[in-house]
């Protein structure tokens, strides 16, 4: 064992990933049951239109059987880690690892390097179960590192056939996000069209927690990241308490949606958190949003508190309508005049150039921002058309606004010192909680079963996870039942729906009933470090999040 490793990291390696019952036998004992017929969330015509020969597979389930005819006795599967960082990725290989050699050791596992563009262009190591033990339960995606190329040409495609062709893969594992997942559906349908027989297979990667629906409970990630998170958000909390003298405004990621902020606020119970899809709901302008800010500053202020912490969504600017409507037009006049905008020189050159394309009301809000804030606005999006919300200091733009509204306030008379955080490449690559170690090694084991059976188009998924680890069931979902078409780059595409909060689901009611209590008192909830061993109520607890939507918290 490599001497760099952390006398943790030494120690989590001992620790074994639980299993749900159906794959405890190994994946050569596994039945698949297969469901009904399923169809595309929206758009269901024009998403079976691009995705002839995957649309409308069954979903499938595993059961425990004495034996089950699968492929050969050696199989060959790649797996690529996508997108950003989470905790558990590399115990989602480890379960596929250990998944392929436990009845047939002959079968490699290649492991593609830097993301999907090394599938593309065929960079990968073989990982041997050396490679494999130095990063079971350990955070991060070095064993292979990730990217975040978006394979969508014809010519990207046959690449992968050359790749699938040279390495004689049975099945490719992309680990992703609602993007990567898309790439990946897109694939295994291209491979379907030219009779390609490498099946390929999505696992659910994303810190954001907006890879959910029915049968993806959770996407992997999202739980060790919060519970990161709001370990420093608590501490902030102590030391604001302690010198009663700052207001803390802390930006956390989670692109669009905010449910990282959520889950933290239910952790930690700040002053203020602010909801991204509430402000879109209640149709609130940023000078509403910055009210609200001001307000509970002002509130605390009169009773002798000059001190808060607050927490807000990377995504927030999003979804104020009128941000909205300015990053849509970005969107579409960056894809069709990136160099003449970017040609034009600096941020004020690049705003004039810029304004002459936007809608009227576009451009009197653009040019009324700071220009930091209006140069992050037209940085370049990423490969998959979104904005680079985590890159755009929100944060430090409601601290400089609820300045002003309070410096307007005539009956204010506290004092407003703020300082501002940004909470985001700090959980990414945590040590995953037990839970994150469980379910992203069950992941891995699951979607082993579904390379060995050949079934392409096809997400892993565990389910039941709030009911105890004996009770998670394990299964199979068609990538493209939870697909509509969305604006991407100025053009129709097909994804993955995102899944953002709900106002009428009980994560967010349940904070929403005690949100006005937190913000005038001091009911800090203190989270501290994740803990991997102790009793189970600490050390194997899940989320909130989770917790209220599946019923097992009222
Ligand atoms: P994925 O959607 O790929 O899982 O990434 C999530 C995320 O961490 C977002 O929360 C954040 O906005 C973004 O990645 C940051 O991207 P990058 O790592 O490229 O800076």
């Amino acid at each position: 064992m490599s001497d760099n490793l952390s006398l943790l990291a030494k120690a989590r390696v001992a620790y074994q990933p639980k299993l749900p019952k159906a794959l405890r036998k190994g994946p050569l004992k596994v039945s698949i049951l297969k469901g009904a017929e399923t169809e595309a969330v929206r758009d269901q015509a024009a998403v079976k239109a691009l995705f002839p020969n995957t649309y409308g597979a069954p979903v499938v389930s595993f059961e425990t059987a004495e034996s089950h005819t699968i492929m050969g006795n050696q199989v060959n599967i790649g797996v690529v880690l996508s997108g950003g960082q989470a905790p558990g990725g590399h115990n989602v290989i480890a379960g596929i690892f250990d998944g392929i050699k436990s009845n047939q050791g002959g079968s490699k596992l290649i492991g593609f390097l830097g993301g999907p563009s090394g599938l593309e262009h065929c960079k990968y190591i073989e990982i041997d179960r050396a490679l494999m033990d130095q990063y079971r339960n350990t955070g991060g995606f070095d064993i292979i590192g990730s990217g975040r190329t978006k394979l969508e040409t014809n010519e990207q495609f046959d690449k992968c056939i050359e790749t699938a062709n040279k390495l004689e893969l049975d099945a490719i594992v992309i680990i992703g996000g609602d993007d990567s997942n898309t790439n990946g559906a897109v694939l295994a349908e291209y491979f379907k069209s030219k009779g390609v027989k490498c099946a390929v297979i999505g696992v659910p990667k994303t810190i954001d927690g907006d890879l959910k629906n029915e049968y993806v409970e959770t996407s992997f990630g999202f739980d060790t990241a919060v519970k990161t998170y709001s370990e420093m958000i608590g501490n902030i909390q102590r030391d604001a308490n302690s010198a009663k003298k700052y207001w803390h405004f802390i930006k956390l990621m989670g692109r669009s949606a905010s449910h990282i902020g959520l889950e933290a606020a239910l952790q930690t119970h700040p002053n203020l958190c602010i909801i991204s899809e509430e402000v879109k709901a209640k149709k609130q302008t940023l000078g509403q949003v910055i009210q609200g800010v001001a307000d509970v500053v002002a509130l605390r202020a009169a009773a002798g508190k000059n001190f808060g912490v607050a927490l807000i969504p990377e995504g927030l600017v999003e979804f104020i309508p009128e941000f909205g409507v300015l990053m849509s037009e970005l969107n579409e006049v960056l894809a069709h005049h990136e160099a003449e905008i970017k040609g034009a020189g600096d941020t004020a050159a690049m705003v004039a150039s810029m304004c002459k394309h936007l809608t009227p009301a576009s451009a009197d809000l653009l040019k009324s921002l700071p220009s930091g804030i209006q140069a992050q606005l037209m940085l370049d999006r990423d490969p998959h058309g979104n904005v680079q919300v985590s890159l755009i200091e929100t944060e430090k733009l409601v601290i400089e606004m609820v300045a002003k509204d309070l410096k307007a306030r005539a009956d204010f008379k506290g004092k407003f010192a703020a300082l501002n955080h940004f909470f985001g490449y700090e959980g990414r690559c945590a040590a995953p909680s037990n839970f994150d170690a469980d379910y992203c090694y069950s992941l891995g084991y699951g979607a082993s079963v579904l390379a060995l059976n050949g079934m392409t188009g096809y997400m892993s998924s565990v389910r039941n996870l709030t009911a105890g680890i004996d009770n998670w069931s394990a299964g199979g979902i068609p990538i493209t039942m939870m697909m509509n078409i969305e604006r991407r780059h100025g053009k129709d595409k097909p994804v993955i729906q995102k899944a953002l909060v709900e106002l009428d689901a009980a994560p967010f009611k349940y904070f929403a009933a005690r949100r006005d209590e937190w913000a005038k008192s001091e009911s800090y909830s203190y989270p501290g470090p994740i803990q991997y061993w102790g009793p189970t109520e600490v050390a194997d607890q899940t989320n909130y999040t989770i917790m209220l939507e599946r019923g097992a918290l009222k």
